[in-house]
């Protein structure tokens, strides 16, 4: 268990060293110098380039002017700003399923990850010792009917497919109603990829969650935003119209292996305080963690 433990926290440090390079060194090598107007001017706009916002950006440089009231050194002041976002409670948390099966819708723009991080949830599920089934509502392409059945059958996870252009509604509800059946203890449901943008897609969302309301009483239990985090701060977007249309239980935030800057994690927290669940590191289906704050504020400030 606790080389386990290890051997996640390793794989974090591992995720985030590409933003501790942009960001962490960046910082240590500004705030090595005299702390004048300039260098705070300076720490500024590297922390909004690093995907915090300018309100956040602000507030850390605020942090980092006084740092000295409590704090032997600069970072300390801002690790311990962030310590205080990350662990304010969330605005919203998912439902306890008062019957089985647990049902969690993933939602989320085109290419986010959806469908990848469904496969690596239903695993962490079935490693649990859960029943799981995936459901793949996605039915715009048949290419992603298939990604999701391939997944399935690598991971020994049952699957509920329909045909290319059938209604995600109907085949959720079928989902369902067999694993209802069947006994299930989770499904995880697959959606289309969507632009936040377009109300009638949006729409359609609202209607799969009541037809999830209908055969599952109290369900969904979670919906979940799937976020690619290099988009940075076109994230935050997302997460609030996504919101609006089928409130939110969770965050997951794909491709922090890639190019992300790591900051639209506090910037999304620190606006919307939805809880961000689980990291996408990599594209195996191992490469999935649940987001704890402690390794994450040390990758991006030291
Ligand atoms: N490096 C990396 N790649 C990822 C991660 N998550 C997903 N990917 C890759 O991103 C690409 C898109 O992932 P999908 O899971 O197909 O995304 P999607 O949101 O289902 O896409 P659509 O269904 O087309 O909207 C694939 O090549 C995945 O392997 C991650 O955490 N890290
Ligand atoms: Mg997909």
């Amino acid at each position: 268990m606790f080389g386990l433990l290890k051997s996640g926290l390793n794989k974090i440090r591992k995720a985030f060293s590409k933003t501790r390079s942009i960001l962490g060194d960046k910082i240590r090598s500004l705030l090595n110098g005299p702390l004048d107007e300039a260098t705070l001017d300076e720490l500024e706009q590297i922390l909004f380039e690093a995907d915090l916002g300018s309100t956040l950006a602000i507030e850390f440089v605020e942090y980092v002017r006084n740092y000295g009231k409590k704090y032997n050194h600069p970072i300390d002041a801002m690790k311990a700003h962030a310590e205080d976002i990350l662990h304010k409670p969330p605005h919203v948390q998912g439902k306890k399923p008062s019957e089985s099966p647990k049902v969690i819708l993933v939602v989320g723009v085109n290419g986010s990850g959806k469908t990848t991080s469904c496969a690596k949830l239903a695993r962490i599920y079935k490693d649990e010792g859960k029943k799981v089934m995936l459901a793949a509502g996605d039915t715009f392409r048949a290419a992603a009917i298939e990604q999701l059945a391939t997944w399935s059958d690598r991971l020994k996870i049952d699957c509920v497919k329909g045909t290319p252009g059938g209604d995600p509604s109907a085949i959720i509800f079928d989902a369902l109603t067999a694993a209802k059946a069947r006994g299930h203890d989770v499904v995880i449901a697959d959606t289309a990829g969507r632009l936040h943008s377009k109300t009638d897609l949006m729409n359609e969302l609202a209607k799969i969650k009541r037809v999830i309301e209908k055969v599952v009483p109290d369900a969904p239990h979670e919906i979940y935003l799937v976020l690619d985090a290099t988009t940075g701060q076109n994230a935050l977007d997302q997460a609030k119209t996504f919101n609006e249309f089928t409130p939110l239980s969770g965050l997951i935030l794909t491709k922090l292996d890639g190019s992300a800057k790591g900051g639209i994690i506090l910037s999304i927290y620190h606006q919307m305080g939805i809880p961000i669940r689980y990291i996408g590191i990599g594209e195996g289906a191992d490469d999935f963690l649940p987001f704890s704050p402690e390794p994450y504020i040390d990758a991006l400030f030291s």
